[in-house]
């Protein structure tokens, strides 16, 4: 059986668990901490969470284990079948991953866990953020999914990338950032009906509350 490592309260980890049950996997959790050290690095080498261990090994990278879990289950298919759309699929869910993701990610220290803010460095995150945006409003048709009429893997990455983008942002700068793409918000409340999702986001708000119980 598949084993999905990392924490509840992680946006990327809710992307890969709300992926595996939408698409029927069987899985166990295994609650770990992220750390970069020995052993932690060599079933995930950037020592982050998520990552999942199959029969073949281990796996990291929640883009990568997406693109794996959705191969291994071609009868249900969350890719577009055309070659070129499913490019255009993975074209948007790399600029969600690197320009709206991994820009907002950088302020995680300050906005989840107190950490001072660096006002340069949110100064240079913010106009990529837009950037990020504006791409995501050329490529993403919401009509009524990111892709088309066929819910795919973009719509569960990006979903749980925008929720904790969302967050910083309003932090950060007070901006609403769904109110940058038309049909983002929209797109958002859709997602978040889906019983999957909705299962997988009751659980994360219960582990989220738990720790700031402890904190
Ligand atoms: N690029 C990674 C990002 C995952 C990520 O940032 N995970 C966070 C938790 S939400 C983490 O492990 N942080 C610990 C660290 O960076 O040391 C992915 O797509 O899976």
């Amino acid at each position: 059986m598949i084993k999905l490592y990392g924490l509840e309260i992680s946006n990327y980890y809710a992307a890969v668990k709300a992926f595996m049950l939408e698409k029927g996997f069987q899985f166990e959790e295994v609650e770990i901490a992220p750390t970069y050290s020995e052993p932690y690095i060599e079933l995930s080498p950037m020592g982050k969470m998520p990552f999942i261990e199959v029969d073949e090994g281990y796996l990291s990278e929640t883009s990568a284990i997406l693109g794996f879990l959705e191969n291994c289950v071609p009868d249900q298919p969350m890719t577009p079948a055309d070659p070129f759309a499913s490019a255009k699929m993975s074209e948007l869910l790399k600029v969600i991953e690197l320009y709206v993701g991994n820009e907002s990610a950088r302020l995680v220290g300050h906005v989840f866990f107190a950490a001072e803010l660096n006002q340069p460095v949110a100064d240079q995150i913010k106009p990529v953020m837009v950037k990020g945006l504006a791409a995501v409003d050329r490529l993403a048709s919401f009509s009524p999914y990111m892709m088309g009429s066929q819910v795919t893997m973009v719509d569960f990455y990006a979903y749980y990338i925008v929720m904790n983008a969302r967050i910083i942002a309003k932090k950060v700068w007070g901006w609403d950032m769904l109110s940058e793409v038309e049909g983002l918000r929209e797109w958002m409340q859709m997602m978040s009906q889906r019983p999957m999702i909705k299962l997988v986001d009751d659980q994360r708000n219960i582990a989220i509350a738990k720790m700031m119980d402890n904190v």
